[in-house]
Order: C-alpha cells, then structure tokens, then sequence
C-alpha cells in the first residue's frame, strides 16, 4: 500500500527531534507515480530547514522526539498541532480499518479520544471495484450474451478450435449468458467471435465498459474489442483469466477512443495448451464511472459531516476539520477539492462511538482511518 504523508511526516518529526538527516531511498520513477511526492519532497524541505536553522525550543524539540506520539506542521502562525490516528481497534490495531460491507459492525467505532475538545476528521481509501453501482445498473445494455449466434465471425489461429454456447441459468447478470471455450494444442493461441453491433456505439459518450466475466483460472486472456466497420479504429480491453468465478469487470474508455464503433468482438488471446472455458454476462456501455463509495459521512448521534460524490477505485479522502475536503489521486495528478463540510464532531474525553455511512452500498473495499485532530500547539 502506498506511503502517505504523514508517515512521511512522522519520520521527518522524529529526525527533527533527535537532529538527524533523513534520506529517501526510491526510484525517480517510483516518485513520479507517488500520488503525494511532491508535496512529501517539500515537508522534507521545510523539516530540513527547521533542523538546520537551529531555532526549535528545545522542549519542542522533545514533543515531537516522543514514540507514537504525531503533530502536523502547520503554516500562519508555524506551529506543530497535535494529531492522533484512531487505532482502528481490528485484529493487527492498525490506523487503517478495512469496511466491505455497512453492517453496523464493520463501520462502527469506539474509541476513547486523546483529549477533549479534539475534533474528528476522517481518511477514505477506496480498493477496486468488486461490483457494480448504480452507473452500471442504469446503463444502456450493449449485450446480454442471450444469443450467440448473432456472433457470426468466428476465426482461430492455427491448431485452435472454441465454441460461443448458451448458458441457461447461473449466469451473474440477466439469464441466459454464453461460455466461450477455447481448446488448444500449442501455447499462445487466440480465437475470436464477433458481430455487428446493433445500435452502433459512439464511443465518446461512453466512460467504460462493464460486464461479468466468469473465469477459470486456466489462463490466457480474455479481451472485450469495439471496432468500426473498416476496422481501422479498435478499442481492446483485456483481462487476465487467473481467477476463478465470477467477477465483475470494468474497461475505462481511454481519451483517444472517441470512434463509432460498429462490431463487437470477444477474444481470447494467449491461450496456454489446454482448454479454458470463461462465461461472459451482461456488457453494458456506461455513461460514468461508479465510485468505490458515494457520499461517505461519519457520524456521532448521528450528526457530522457528509462528503458529497464519490471515491473512485485508487482514491483517498483526507479530511482535517476546518479544512477543505481532499480527495488525492490514485497515481501523480491533481487533486479535486470538496468545500469544509458544514457539520463538524468535537470530541469530548469520555469513550464515544462513530458511525460510518454513506448514500449507497459500497461497491469496492474500503479503509477508513479515524483522525483526531486536537487543540495542543507548539508554537515555533
Ligand atoms: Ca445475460
């Protein structure tokens, strides 16, 4: 999982205290993909310059040395605010507390805070997508694989046969889907079947492909292909049969595919020598993305702040109260900024109970990290 911040910044407190340097060991192209590097590159910069300057009381000096004990540097007036990450109170106690599911356990916290008068902000990472919300739900259906025969291209490389057949039932979207089944006598084999699509798709209103694919773990690669009719444009999707079951499986549109596509094609590419048999269920064409989690909020008494949109897979929220919304990238990139919330928890110092919610089931893993962030300031 991907260093944030404040680990960063932990480190960078301890090295203050004690007066040493820090280094950091990585690849330029590690930081490149950082979602955070630059602004971890700056704090190193301004510890180093509050380490060389000399001028931290030495007091301080000694707060921010403490084990297990954090503070954020903050800027007009420079000081270090105290901060506390809830311990997530699961199996290792970490910060990070995995939710999958609103059960009133999973998202419940108790905890006792630091101090009274700390107030609750809150971390949200969102994990891939393991089902489909409500973007895939209303999408318009391209195909529900009720009838294979419509796919009347059908071609294999050499000592490769496959089938595109009817599955009545079990399927994970609407009944019928189709198994497609390739045999094989050498690796590295593909096939294909495809057909006109009917209506033709204008690919620049469409955000990505959904659909369910059940593998089989035997290999190769299934892939999703739009073309037009002179097959000089293709947008192809792969994904790796390594899995067994079902699994619902999102293709993004990359920018550069805005062409009208007029046939639909399922590969298998890389076929190993054996057989592999897939079933494929309920291609839709959505509009929008779904986020991991839509309109997160954390409550106590049921009052607190909400954080309006979603989260999408690879995202993190960062809320500090007072402050505006954070929601950072998956990779290098700019953040979106939500407006500060207009409910906010101040805790008190007796134990309290925090719910997590949102305005829909959530649609990947999560991890929820409760922060207190507290009154104590060591002016610089
Ligand atoms: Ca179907």
């Amino acid at each position: 999982m991907t260093a944030t911040e404040d680990q960063f910044e932990y480190i960078l407190q301890k090295s203050l205290g004690i007066g040493a340097s820090i280094s950091i060991e990585t690849s330029l192209a590690s930081l490149g993909e950082h979602p955070v590097s630059d602004r971890v590159i700056d704090m190193v910069g301004a510890y180093e310059d509050l380490r060389l300057g000399g001028t931290v009381p030495a007091e301080i000096l000694d707060a921010v040395a403490q084990p297990g004990i954090e503070y954020r540097l903050l800027t007009d007036p420079p000081r270090f605010r105290r901060v506390v990450f809830v311990r997530s109170g699961g199996p290792d106690d970490g910060e990070w507390r995995p939710v999958t599911a609103l059960d009133g356990s999973q998202n419940v916290f108790s905890f006792t805070p630091a101090a009274a008068g700390c107030m609750l902000g809150v971390q949200i990472r969102s994990g891939e997508l393991t089902g489909p919300g409500t973007a895939y739900q209303s999408a318009p259906m391209v195909d529900d694989l009720s009838n294979p025969a419509a796919y009347d291209s059908h071609s294999d490389s050499p000592g490769v046969t496959s089938q595109l057949t009817l599955e009545p039932a079990d399927c994970a979207g609407t009944s019928p889907c189709s198994r497609f089944s390739a045999q094989a006598g050498a690796a590295d084999g593909w096939s294909y079947f495809g057909r006109a699509l009917d209506p033709d798709i204008d690919l620049a209103t469409v955000a990505a492909f959904g659909l369910w694919l059940k593998g089989d773990g035997n290999g190769g690669s299934f892939k999703l292909q739009f073309t037009d009719d002179a097959w000089e444009n293709a947008f192809d999707s792969y994904v790796n049969n390594d899995f067994a079951g079902w699994r619902y499986i999102v293709f993004i549109r990359p920018p550069d595919k805005t062409f009208l596509a007029t046939r639909i094609g399922l590969y298998y590419n890389g076929l190993p020598a054996g057989s592999v048999s897939c079933v494929v269920d309920d291609i839709k064409a959505l509009a929008a993305l779904d986020p991991g989690v839509t309109g997160p909020s954390i409550q106590v008494d049921g009052q607190g702040p909400e954080f309006p949109g979603g989260i999408m897979p690879g995202e993190r929220l960062v809320y500090f109260p007072g402050c505006e919304v954070e929601i950072i990238p998956a990779r290098r990139g700019e953040s979106q900024w939500l407006p500060v919330p207009a409910q906010e928890i101040t805790l008190t110092e007796d134990p309290t109970t925090v719910t997590f919610s949102a305005a829909a089931p959530l649609a990947a893993p999560i991890e929820v990290r409760l922060v207190e962030d507290c009154p104590e300031e060591l002016f610089l």
